[in-house]
């Protein structure tokens, strides 16, 4: 593969944040929280996700206070394996998710929680933007990262904090189609062939998790959480990147690429064996001689109890710098892969906390990775 780079920025003592991709040496992260996190009460697209046969249906209040200990302790361990690296390792501050929301708009009964940080803050050079995200559960969550963000914007001059503007969150940005309790899996595959997704393209939504960052290009999935409009706002925020769509016709639920498609370093990508990323979107990776390899499959048959995300969650892992990975300990099949594409790996225990809102990817977002900002698609 081509290794031309360009030198966009110079870091200087003061930089706090700069993160072009998802592989680069992590330096600085934030680690997610599970405190007070509530399984929200029922609203179109969080809906859209929930299996019909999910332990989840019908019903919303509080996690479990043990779930939640549990949680945090694998977190917090989590959080020091990568302080005793050597990297800077931030939290968030839990708002009360207990708390109903109200905006001229909707109304929800009950928020969701800050365990994954990556759904909402993306990290873009020397800017973090805080994505509009689509549900009403969600509406608030970035306040969790506020105090860090004022952090980072008085320590660092060059740090652009952004946000997107926050929808409206009307049922005009969600089909009622995907409304009922029993859509086939058949027919939610038909309708992810056809890009017709729960939300619609009544204004930008997008969640942070639907992007990749490869330096000059940033990857896009479209599915549920992510709507072509909210694929074309970040295209004219980042002006100087090329900004590519894709999708994934094998997902019957299709939120977050970080289960989906994962890079590793320059030039290897995993990819999801039963999402796999179709011919028409494969020519960027193959023009310049990326491989894109099947990962290999999950440890376990089903997710944990109370859990949003599929068993692919195996595949959600944290890279440290270009030939060192996180995998979830359970996770032997990917460890090996991994160890055979020539990573260390490095395990870490996360599965009872992925409940929460995901893996190790999902659980952290980047604040500082060293590197600047290269072209990997010339
Ligand atoms: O496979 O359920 C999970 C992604 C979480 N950020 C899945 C996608």
């Amino acid at each position: 593969m081509a290794d031309a780079a360009t030198e966009t920025t110079q870091a200087t003592e003061t930089t706090v944040v700069e993160s072009w991709t998802e592989w680069d040496p992590l330096a600085h992260v934030i680690v997610g929280r599970a405190d007070d996190c509530h399984i929200p009460p029922a609203e179109p697209a969080l809906d859209a996700k929930v299996p019909a046969d999910s332990d989840m249906r019908g019903q919303w209040g509080r996690r479990p206070q043990e779930s939640i200990d549990r949680a945090n302790e694998l977190l917090d361990r989590f959080a020091d394996q990568l302080r005793a690296r050597g990297i800077r390792v931030d939290r968030p501050t839990p708002i009360d998710f207990s708390e109903p929301v109200r905006t001229p708009d909707f109304e929800t009964a009950s928020q969701f929680g800050c365990m994954p940080p990556r759904d909402v803050l993306l990290t873009v050079g020397r800017e973090i933007l805080e994505a509009t995200m689509s549900y009403r559960c969600r509406w608030f969550e970035y306040l969790c990262y506020r105090p860090l963000l004022q952090r980072y914007w008085e320590e660092d001059p060059n740090f652009r904090h952004e946000a997107a503007p926050k929808p409206r969150l009307t049922d005009a940005d969600y089909r009622p189609d995907y409304l009922s309790e029993s859509i086939s899996i058949a027919q939610r595959l038909d309708w992810a062939a056809a890009k017709h997704f729960v939300t619609t393209e009544e204004e930008p939504l997008f969640d942070a998790a639907d992007v990749l960052r490869f330096g000059r290009d940033l990857v896009v999935q479209h599915g549920f959480t992510t709507n072509l409009k909210g694929i074309e706002w970040l295209r004219r925020h980042f002006p100087e990147h090329r900004v590519h769509a894709v999708n994934f016709p094998g997902d019957p639920y299709p939120i977050h690429i970080d289960a989906t498609f994962t890079p590793i370093r320059p030039g290897l990508i995993l990819n999801n064996p039963q999402r796999r990323l179709p011919a028409e979107c494969r020519g960027l990776f193959e023009r310049n001689g990326w491989e894109i390899v099947d990962a290999a499959q999950p440890a376990h048959n089903t997710p944990p109890p109370l859990c949003y995300s599929s068993v692919w969650l195996s595949m959600n892992v944290l890279v440290l710098d270009p030939k060192t990975v996180c995998v979830e300990a359970s996770e032997v099949y990917q460890a090996e892969q991994l160890d055979r594409l020539g990573m260390e790996v490095v395990p870490v225990e996360l599965r009872d906390a992925y409940a929460f809102g995901g893996g190790l990817h999902c659980c952290t977002a980047d604040v500082r990775r060293i590197g600047s900002c290269t072209d990997h698609f010339p």
